[in-house]
C-alpha cells in the first residue's frame, strides 16, 4: 500500500513537473539552430535533420557579427543550442568569450587538426576562398579587366564602384581585413593605410557577406569583394555577366564551423546536429541549395561550381590569431575606415 502511493505521487510530480520551454523527458525535443550561412541552405540543413531525426528543428540567419553579438546578450541561457555556418574566427572570438560547450563528436576524426579547436569548441564544416566577383559589362564601360590582385582595386576607374560588406557585422569582410593583415605581414598601420584607400572605392557597405555579389550582377558595382562560392552561386541564379577572379598575392579563405553552445537549451539534440552536420551525405546537401562550398568531409563530394583550392595562391590563414583580433580590428574599422552600415 505504501509502495503505491510512493509510487502514485512520483508519477503525478514527474508529470506535473515540466514547463512548456523544457524539453520533454521523452521523445527527440526541439532544437533552434544559429544558422549563418545563405538561407537557403539554413532552410534546407534544418528540414533534413528533422525529416532524419524526428527533432523539431528551426533556425535563426544571422551573419556572423550579428550573431556574436546575439550570443554575447544572451550569455549562459541562448535560445539556439547550436551555431552552425560562418567562419572560424567568429567561433575563436566566441571561445575566447566564453560563448561555446566543447564536444568532441565522434565524426570530427576526418577533420585536420588546423581545421578544428583543439579542444573541441568549435569544429569545420566546410571550405571557401575569397575572391573578386566582378561585372563583365561594367569592367568594360570603366576599360579595365577583371582584378587580379588586391592592389588593382585600387584604381581611381573603380572610385565609388567596389562593393563589400562591413567587417563588424560580416564574417566574409572580415575574412579580407584579415587577408590584408597577413599580406601586411601584421602591420596594423600598413593595413589600414590599404583599408582607407580602398574606402573611396567602396560604393556602399553592406551588412550582409554574400550581398555584394547580388550588387555587381545587377551592375551596381563593377566588382564585389565576396567569397567565390556566393559569386558562383549568384551566377547560377541568372547573373551570367559576373566573373570570378582572385589577387595573385593570395586570397584569404574561410573554414566555415559549427559548434554546441554554452547553455543549450537542449544539448543532447545539438550533439545529434554537430555529428550530423560532419557526416557527408549531410554536407552534400548545400549543392542542392546552390551552394558551392567545398565540404569538410573528404567523403562528400564537392559540388561542381566549387572553388579548386589547388588553383589558388592562398595566404597563410590563421583562425586563432584572427579570431583573437577580431574585435579590436573591427573596432578600428569602424573608427578609422567607415561606420557599420544600418
Ligand atoms: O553565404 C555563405 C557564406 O558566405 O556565408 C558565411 C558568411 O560569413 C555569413 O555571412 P556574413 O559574411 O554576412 O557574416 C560564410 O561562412 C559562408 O560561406
Amino acid at each position: 500500500m505504501l509502495a503505491a502511493t510512493v509510487a502514485l505521487i512520483f508519477v503525478v510530480l514527474t508529470a506535473c513537473g515540466g514547463t512548456d520551454d523544457e524539453v520533454p523527458a521523452s521523445g527527440p525535443g526541439r532544437l533552434e539552430v544559429l544558422c549563418t550561412v545563405e538561407e537557403s541552405w539554413c532552410r534546407v540543413m534544418v528540414a533534413a535533420f528533422e525529416a532524419e531525426t524526428g527533432i523539431a528543428t528551426s533556425y535563426e540567419r544571422l551573419g556572423s557579427g550579428d550573431a556574436l553579438a546575439a550570443l554575447r546578450a544572451s550569455k549562459g541561457s541562448p535560445k539556439y543550442s547550436v551555431w552552425w555556418g560562418g567562419p572560424a574566427d567568429g567561433y575563436v572570438a566566441a571561445k575566447a568569450e566564453g560563448l561555446l560547450e566543447r564536444y568532441v563528436s565522434a565524426n570530427a576524426t576526418s577533420v585536420p587538426a588546423a581545421s578544428k579547436d583543439a579542444e573541441g569548441a568549435w569544429t569545420g564544416v566546410y571550405v571557401g576562398a575569397l575572391s573578386f566577383c566582378s561585372n563583365r559589362a561594367e569592367l568594360a564601360r570603366l576599360g579595365l579587366a577583371a582584378p587580379g590582385s588586391w592592389q588593382e582595386l585600387l584604381s581611381p576607374a573603380l572610385t565609388g564602384r567596389i562593393s563589400i560588406a562591413h567587417p563588424s557585422s560580416s564574417g566574409t569582410a572580415y575574412t579580407a581585413l584579415w587577408t590584408v593583415m597577413t599580406l601586411n605581414r601584421f602591420d596594423e598601420a600598413a593595413t589600414f593605410a590599404y583599408l582607407g584607400a580602398l574606402n573611396a572605392n567602396v560604393g556602399e557597405y553592406t551588412r550582409s557577406g554574400a550581398a555584394p555579389a547580388g550588387i555587381a550582377g545587377r551592375g551596381d558595382a563593377a566588382v564585389a569583394v565576396v567569397f567565390a562560392h556566393d559569386c558562383a552561386m549568384a551566377i547560377d541564379g541568372g547573373a551570367k555577366d559576373l566573373v570570378i577572379s582572385f589577387p595573385r598575392e593570395g586570397t584569404g579563405y574561410e573554414t566555415g564551423a559549427t559548434a554546441l553552445l554554452a547553455g543549450a537549451p537542449n544539448p543532447e539534440a545539438g550533439k545529434k546536429w554537430v555529428d550530423w552536420v560532419l557526416g557527408a551525405e549531410a554536407q552534400e546537401l548545400g549543392a542542392g541549395a546552390k551552394a558551392f562550398q567545398i565540404p569538410m568531409n573528404p567523403d562528400a563530394k564537392a559540388p561542381a561550381l566549387s572553388v579548386k583550392l589547388g588553383s589558388l595562391a592562398l595566404v597563410d590563414y590563421d583562425f586563432t590569431k584572427a579570431g583573437q583580433q577580431r574585435q579590436a580590428l573591427t573596432s578600428r574599422f569602424e573608427r578609422e575606415v567607415a561606420p557599420p552600415p544600418r
